[in-house]
Parts: structure tokens; sequence; C-alpha cells
């Protein structure tokens, strides 16, 4: 049941609005106080809505994330609300245009890339499907940087986002939470010990709403904020020591100031354990709380609740947990125990070893003794098990152990005291059973799952692509928007001259659309007619962008080698941040913008060949970018990305995928079928087997004269005014380095399937057949169907 939006109290709460902002009329706001009371006054009618109670009584779920990246709200809650038309046409009537204002929202960038995004999109589909859920995180001050570029170089920038004026909080004072840090453990006369700590913050809820689509029900999202017990410490402060006296409250604050900018990548630093020991602590006390306040026992709290860990950031929820049980509830070991392995799942994202959690155990034991000391107990009980299953086998035991090494493993941790493990695609599902856990998977093999990811549909179709929704709803009579599945029904238009006119038209405004955008901010100027080829995603090595970067460079050797080529023109479009620390990926973007520059600048090429580095990619670039997009790069070396989630969105839009047998690209492929889709690269046990075999990349070069060329232009200060090593880290990782990622063994059959591309653009209807299937096939992507399977294999599954 939709929502009713009511006018009167719509307008009066505008009013408000600008009354609040000390104005005399509506009339006198600027465009971003039209944004901020818009919002206001609709947060202000959302949260007056009556609860929508689930249609069925189910386990709910605390979706538990270090991040959520959840993009701009306010186009999105309108639409979800069903109100998008309504307030639009309000607001012509005061010579307002709601699409202008909505371009006024900042970002709330809380998060790094795929795993905050997908937090994001689960929440929009645990509410569009219905199912009961709270998403846990922190409020981060500032979310992940901004990025612009000086002499190509990044350079990132504070992210103030104005958590403070953001108008879709709605703060839950009476939700505080006290968080203990560091301290002591106190024996216990009766044997056990009891932990006291040495300071405690204060956690404040601030909730944004979930807006379910179209059917009443909003769920929130929870996000906690640090701040002092004892804000200001009146003592110091009538001693006359008035900055000494803020100074608690300034710490405090540090907490959730920033947000790590790593992606698939552990620092290790101890304010990061605090920022996720304070995440779990709020939320687990959260969660207790409302178990109890709904009258509930203890005992039953698997029964009603499951904590879904969004990978092992928030693994220290288990020994809270725990301690909780045993030193709160007094409950001995096997009860407490017997609760938390029930309530416990943990998605894994990442099979890099970079990205797995350790955690230094003196740093554990001087931040969070009771929790490590518990941890060390509940080592010690399950090495009884493997000791018992694999008897005098210490290579088992190295490799299971949750401590280890003077190390605490985080993922381990999860498996051990969780009920269900799943990984984020069919491939990597697999490698998290073959290559990641082979012998918890011969303990527990129920524990393990496959879920493949999804989207939200509502966010990656319906907003971001206006025009081809219409398009679809003209086609379609089905609910699309809830039940993507229903795009096959496309399928019966590929072949339409008409349907593929009005796509194609489609694609050619969306084009024009980003090509303005580049125009305006970059002083670019982009021919709409040329493929657009489009990578977007964070920088890393394993994603490959330098492979791109190669082929873009192959493309450009050939123009100049051979003028009069027949070329299909391209514009090879790129947005990624780096992590700060990380100096090779910043070395990449260096390189992609110096042969930009290089090339952009060449009159000999003119239109054939563009390439644009898109500063600062966030949600709202990617909402420009995806409908864009007639190539959609999915490069990574095989057995790398865990899934991919952009590969789902630019297929979704009509974009053909050139791509590795890698993560959910398998699944994108058995989908659209190999016709539609450009495969290449080696396989997961390729890989293995050259790897093992021993990769030379110095070889591949030798025996590759072309490849050769263009390394070579690279080395010699081409592309750089003469500078040899401005591109060295790159240079030496494919070369000396050892190219770990096959850059250089994927390099020949990228190139070909890019050729293929080529061809298949060439033929206009082909290639718009192909775009209109990838649409047509690409329906079990959506998130919806993503937390259909997490409610079948793992919340609600009988066990
Ligand atoms: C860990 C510890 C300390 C600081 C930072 C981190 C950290 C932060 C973010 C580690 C990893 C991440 C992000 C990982 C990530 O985004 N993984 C992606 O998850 C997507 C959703 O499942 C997949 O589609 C991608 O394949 C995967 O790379």
């Amino acid at each position: 049941m939709q929502a009713q939006f009511n006018q009167t109290t719509f307008l009066s709460a505008l009013d408000r609005q600008w009354q609040g902002f000390g104005l005399r009329q509506a009339q006198e706001m600027t465009q971003h106080q039209w944004w901020q009371a818009v919002s206001a006054a609709l947060a202000e009618q959302l949260n007056a809505l009556p609860a929508v109670a689930p249609a069925t009584p189910q386990r709910h779920v605390n979706y538990l994330s270090m991040e959520f990246l959840i993009g701009r709200l306010t186009a999105n809650n309108l639409s979800n609300l069903g109100w998008f038309e309504q307030v639009s046409a309000l607001l012509k009537q005061q010579g307002v245009e709601l699409s202008d204002l909505l371009e006024q929202e900042v970002d709330p960038a809380l998060g790094n890339g795929g795993l905050g995004r997908l937090a994001a999109c689960f929440l929009d589909s645990m509410a569009t499907v219905g199912q009961p859920a709270i998403g846990y995180g922190l409020n981060y001050q500032y979310g992940l940087f901004r990025q612009s570029f000086s002499e190509g170089t990044q350079q990132e920038a504070p992210d103030r986002w104005h958590r403070e004026a953001y108008p879709w909080f709605r703060q839950h004072r009476s939700l505080t939470v006290n968080v203990g840090f560091g301290g002591k453990l106190i024996k216990e006369a009766k044997g056990g010990e009891r932990w006291q700590p040495a300071f405690s913050l204060k956690g404040e809820a601030s909730d944004l709403p979930v807006v379910g689509y179209q059917n009443g029900i909003t769920q929130p999202l929870r996000l906690w904020q640090a701040s002092a017990m004892y804000p200001f410490d009146l003592a110091l402060f009538n001693d006359g020591e008035f900055l000494k006296a803020e100074r608690q409250g300034i710490e405090a604050e540090k907490l959730t100031k920033v947000l790590y900018p790593n992606d698939n990548h552990q620092p290790g630093k101890r304010l990061r354990l605090m920022q996720q020991y304070f995440q779990c602590a709020c939320s687990v006390a959260d969660i207790l709380r409302r178990h109890h306040a709904l009258g509930r026992k203890i005992e039953d709290l698997p029964q009603f609740e499951v904590i879904q860990l969004n990978d092992t950031h928030p693994t220290i929820a288990i020994p809270e947990l725990l301690r909780i049980l045993l030193d709160e509830h007094q409950l001995d070991w096997d009860r407490a125990w017997s609760i938390v392995s029930r309530t416990f799942a943990y998605t894994n994202h990442t099979l890099m070893p970079e990205a797995l959690e350790c955690w230094d155990e003196k740093l554990m034991r001087s931040l969070l003794p009771r929790h490590f000391s518990l941890i060390k107990q509940i080592n010690a009980r399950f090495k009884k098990q493997v000791e018992k299953r694999w008897p005098n086998d210490a290579s088992v035991w190295d490799n299971v152990a949750i401590h280890h090494n003077q190390q605490v493993r985080m993922a381990n941790l999860c498996v051990v005291s969780g009920f269900a493990v799943n990984g984020v695609a069919a491939l990597h599902s697999d490698l998290v059973v073959k290559d990641l856990f082979p012998h918890y998977h011969q303990l527990w093999p129920e524990k393990f799952h496959n879920v493949t990811n999804g989207i939200t549909p509502r966010r990656w179709l319906k907003q971001c692509n206006p025009a081809l929704a219409a398009l679809i709803d003209s086609k379609l009579n089905a609910e699309w928007v809830t039940d993507l599945d229903a795009l096959k029904g496309l399928e019966a238009f590929a072949d339409d001259k008409h349907f593929q006119q009005r796509y194609r038209q489609i694609k050619r405004e969306n084009k024009q659309r980003l090509a303005a955008y580049v125009q305006r901010t970059m002083g670019i100027t982009l021919n709409t007619e040329a493929i657009f080829d489009v990578q977007i995603k964070r920088l890393h090595e394993y994603k490959r962008q330098h492979l791109n970067l190669l082929h873009i460079l192959s493309l450009y050797r050939q123009l100049r080698d051979n003028p009069q080529l027949e070329t299909v023109p391209r514009v090879f479009l790129f947005g990624a941040k780096a992590a700060p620390g990380y100096y090779l990926a910043k070395n990449i973007i260096y390189a992609i913008n110096k042969v930009a520059e290089k090339i952009n600048q060449d009159p000999r090429i003119g239109d054939r060949l563009k390439v644009v580095f898109i500063p600062d990619y966030k949600v709202s670039v990617a909402e420009l970018m995806i409908p864009a997009a007639d190539v959609s790069e999915q490069i990574s070396t095989a057995g790398k990305e865990a899934s991919g989630t952009g590969n789902m969105k630019l297929a979704l839009n009509g974009a053909i995928t050139v791509g590795t047998l890698d993560g959910a690209n398998v699944e994108i492929a058995e989908q659209v079928g190999s016709e539609h889709i450009f495969i290449f690269g080696h396989s997961v046990d390729e890989v293995k087997a050259l790897l093992h075999k021993g990769y030379k990349p110095l070889s591949v070069r030798k025996k590759d004269k072309h490849l050769n060329s263009l390394l070579t232009e690279l080395e010699n200060g081409f592309f750089s005014d003469g500078d040899k090593e401005a591109f060295k880290p790159m240079l030496d990782s494919l070369l000396d380095g050892g190219d770990p990622y096959l850059v250089l063994a994927d390099f020949t059959g990228y190139c070909a399937a890019q050729r293929q591309v080529d061809a298949l653009y060439g033929d206009p209807q082909q290639w718009t057949r192909s775009t209109i299937l990838n649409t047509a096939r690409v329906g079990m992507f959506s998130s919806d169907r993503a937390i259909r399977d997490y409610q079948q294999r793992i919340w609600q599954a009988k066990r």
C-alpha cells in the first residue's frame, strides 16, 4: 500500500522551513535551501506515517556494515514513496524545478565502493520485499575523500558533507549507548573475570529512512556517532583550564570523524579497530534493547534476530554479544555460545590476502582485554575439535586457528562462530570453499552458501535512466520495477525496428547528457557517435585499469602508423579513486591522465579517439555514466573480483560487457548468452597453472613487437614530457615485478575481444539487438532476488 502524500501538511512544513532560515518568503531561498527545505518537509511527513507491519512474522535482520554508500536520498525517497510527480507539480507552481534542486544534494559518501554500495542496495530491497531489517553503521563526519587532478595526479580533499544539516537524519537521543575501551580485567572471587574499561564514549543514534518501493514500508539505517560522556569537564573549566576542559570531547569525536579510504586492503590501525568496536557495541546493545523491550527472553534471541556481518569489519560484535551474555546476563558458556553461534552470519567479499583482516594481539588486548580473552577461549575450545578431527596434523591447525602467531584472524572467528558463510557470486563462493576455507568446509559443509550479489532496479534503472524506464513501461504490463525478471518480455522487441530506434535514441540522449557534463566540468568535447567505453570502479591493480590503458595505447599507435585506418571512434571514460596511500594505483591514474592529455591534443587523431578520466567518481556520477555506456569494462584477473556489481548496472542499462571469467561476469555471460558479451583472458584455472609453471612477463614482451613498442613509449618519456621515471611504479610492477595480475598475459586476448566489439558496433542493428538482450536478460541481478536468496538459504532457513 503506497503512502498518501498530503499537500497541505507538506506546504505548511515547507513554510516553516524558510521561516526557520530567517527569510520573509519562500522565493528568497537559494537553490540549496530549496533542496534542504523540500527534503526536511518530506522527512517530516514520512516520519509521521504509520508503521507497516510485515505480512508474515519472520526473523528480523540486523545488517552490520562499516559502510553504507547510499548516494543522494531525496530523489530516491520521492520516487520510492511514489510522490515524485505530485511534489514536482507542486513546486512548479512556485516556479521551482524539482530536478534542478535535486542536483543540490551532496552525496552521502559513507562508503568506499562495492561493499558499501551493496549494503545500500540491500537495504532498499529489504524494505521493498518486506524483510524487516535495520542497517547499522557509522555516521562519519567526513565520507570518502573528494578527488581532483592536478597535472594528472590525484589530489584528495576532505568530504565535508555537513551531516549536521542533512535533512533526512532523525536523531534518537533515547537510544544513546555507552561504550567502554581499554582498561583491565579484574579476577573475580568465583573464578571469572570482570572488565573495567579505562574510559567510555557515548554513541548517539541518527536514523536515515529506507523507503520500500511504493509499499508504505520505511525501515531505519541507524548510524552511530561518537561523543564524549562528559563533553565538558567543569572542574577543569573552573580551574581556568579552558582548552583541557574540552579535550575529552574532542578526542571522542575523532572516532567517527572519517571513513578509512581503503578498498580491499586493511591497514591495521588502532583507530580503525576502535571504530569497529564502537559500531558493534552500539549496534549489539541496540539489538538487545529492542529484544527486551518486546518482552522476549534472551535465550530466544536467535529465533527473532539474525546479525548479518558485511565482511569481517564488524566481527567484534561476536565476542561483544558473548561478553554481554556471560558477564551481564550471567549465562554459562554453553548457553551463551549456543545463542551466539545461532545468531551470526558472515558474508565474505574478498579472497585477496591483504584484505583479510588480522589484528595484532597486543593491540586487541590493550583496547579490548575482555574480548581478546573470550576470543582465546573460543580458539581453545575449537582447537580441541580440530585435534579430534585431524589428530597430529599441525598444518591444519595453522590454517584454521583463530588466534595464531600473535594475530587474531577475523574471518576464521566468523566461520567458527557463525551459522552461515556466503560468497557473493557462484565462482567466488566456490573459491571461498576450495581456496580459503577448505578445512572448515569439511567440518561444516552445511554452513557454506552462495548468494550472488544484486543491484536495486529502482536507483539503477528507474531513477538513473528514466527514458529507458518509460520505454520499458510502454511495452511491458508487468511490474518490472519490483520483478526484474519481467524484463525478459523485452526479448520479443529485440528485432523490432521501431523499438530498436527508440532504444538507440535513448542511449544517444544519455550520451549527450554525459557529454554535456564532461564539456561543462572538464572542457572536453566528446563525439557522441563514438563508442562510449566505460571503466568505473575503485582503482586497484587487480581490476587492471592499466590493461585498458595498454589497449588505448595500441589504438593510438595504430592510428599514427596508419592514418587512413578505418576505425570505429571511441571515447574511453574512466572513473576511479585510488586509496591515498596506494602509490601504484595513483601512478596508474597519472599514466592514464598523461596519455589522455597527449591523445586528446593530437590533431591527427581528432574525434577518433578520446580519453577522459572523470574526477571524483561517486554514486551521482555513476548515475550519469552508466546509462551512457556502450561498453562495460570488467577486466579483472580471473579469481580476484569477488563479484562486481557495476557489471550488473551497466548490462542492465544496455552496455555490452568486455570481461574476464571472473566474479559475477560468469553468471552474466550465462544469462545474456555468449554472442552478447565479449569474454577473454585466462580463466581461474589457467591463471593458477600459468603462475605455477612460472610466468615471465619479460618474455611476453620480447615475443610481442607491438606490445613492446607501447611499453617503450611509456618508458621513454613520450607521454610524460620527457620524464622517463614518470610511470616507473606501474612499469616496474608489470615487468621486473613479475606482473602479478597477468596484464601482459591477457593483453592479446583483450585486444582481440575489442576488435570484435568494433565489428559488432559497425552493424547498428545487431549491436542494438545485443544491447536490448542485455537489458532483457539480466533480471536475476536484482537485489530483490539476492535478498530472497538470503531469506531462503540463510535467514529464514529451517535448521
Ligand atoms: C578493512 C580494514 C580496515 C580498513 C578498510 C578495510 C576495507 C574496507 C573496504 C576492506 C575492504 C573494503 C571493501 C571491499 C569491497 O568493496 N569489496 C567488493 O565487494 C563487492 C560487493 O560484494 C564485490 O562486488 C566486489 O567484487 C568486491 O571487491
